[in-house]
C-alpha cells in the first residue's frame, strides 16, 4: 500500500458533512470509477459504532479495487478493521503513538497548517501530509487559510514523502494550485457536490497529470 501511495494524486474524502449514511457506498465506488486512488473517510462528531460500520464498508469496497482506505482520526479503530491507513490532526498525538497503535505497515498520515508543522510531520515519519487549508473553506470553518505562497517551497523540502494540498480546491483554483507547485491534492467537498462524481475525479485526474510540472 506505501508504494501505491506516490502514485495518487488526488485524494478523496467521503465527508459525513456532505454524504447521507446509505451513499456511502456508491460515493466510494463513485470516487474508485473516476480514478481516486486514495480514500478517505471523514465522519467528525458522529458515534463511534457508526463510523465503523462505514469504515468496514469503506474498507472492503477498496481493497477489492486496490485503492488505499483511509480512517480519519481514530488509529484504535484503524487497527481494529485492519485499515490501510489512518490520518491525525495536529491534535492527534505523537506520530511514533499512532504508529504503535497502527503497526509499521499502516500508512499514517497528517494534517499540517504551515511549513514547520510540516517539516515537523517529516521528521516524525510521516507518510504523507496534507497541507492547508490553502483557501477559506466550509469543511473546516473558522481555520485560516494559509494561501499558496508557500506550496513549492514546502513540497521541495519535503522531497518523496507525498504532500496533498488541501482547502478550497475546486474545478476554478486549481490550475493556480498546480501552478503554485501542488503535485498532489485533496479535494472534499467540491466533488462530493458533483452530480457525476466519478467524471469530476476523471477531469481532475487529468488535469493534475497533465500540468507541465505535475510530476510527481
Ligand atoms: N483539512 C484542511 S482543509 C480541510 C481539511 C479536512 C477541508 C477541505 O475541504 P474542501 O471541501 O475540499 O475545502
Amino acid at each position: 500500500m506505501k508504494k501505491l501511495l506516490a502514485n495518487c494524486r488526488l485524494y478523496g474524502i467521503v465527508d459525513m458533512g456532505y454524504t447521507e449514511p446509505e451513499q456511502v457506498e456508491a460515493r466510494t465506488c463513485a470516487l474508485i470509477e473516476g480514478g481516486v486512488q486514495i480514500i478517505q473517510l471523514r465522519a467528525k462528531g458522529v458515534e463511534l459504532s457508526l463510523v465503523k460500520q462505514w469504515a468496514i464498508v469503506m474498507q472492503a469496497i477498496c481493497r477489492e479495487h486496490k485503492v488505499i482506505f483511509v480512517l480519519n482520526d481514530y488509529p484504535e479503530m484503524a487497527a481494529e478493521i485492519k485499515a490501510d491507513a489512518v490520518h491525525v490532526g495536529q491534535d492527534g498525538g505523537s506520530l511514533a503513538d499512532v504508529r504503535k497503535i497502527v503497526g509499521p505497515g499502516v500508512i499514517v498520515g497528517r494534517s499540517t497548517h504551515s511549513p514547520e508543522q510540516a517539516l515537523q510531520a517529516l521528521q516524525e515519519g510521516a507518510d504523507y501530509i496534507g497541507f492547508g487549508p490553502l483557501y477559506p473553506t466550509g469543511t473546516k470553518p473558522g481555520r485560516k487559510s494559509i494561501g499558496l505562497q508557500d506550496v513549492a517551497e514546502v513540497q521541495d523540502a519535503v522531497g518523496d514523502m507525498p504532500m496533498f494540498c488541501i482547502g478550497g480546491i475546486n474545478a476554478a483554483t486549481l490550475p493556480e494550485v498546480l501552478e503554485a507547485g501542488a503535485r498532489r491534492v485533496v479535494i472534499v467537498s467540491w466533488l462530493l457536490l458533483q452530480e457525476n462524481i466519478a467524471e469530476a475525479a476523471r477531469r481532475v485526474i487529468a488535469q493534475i497529470e497533465g500540468y507541465p510540472k505535475g510530476q510527481p
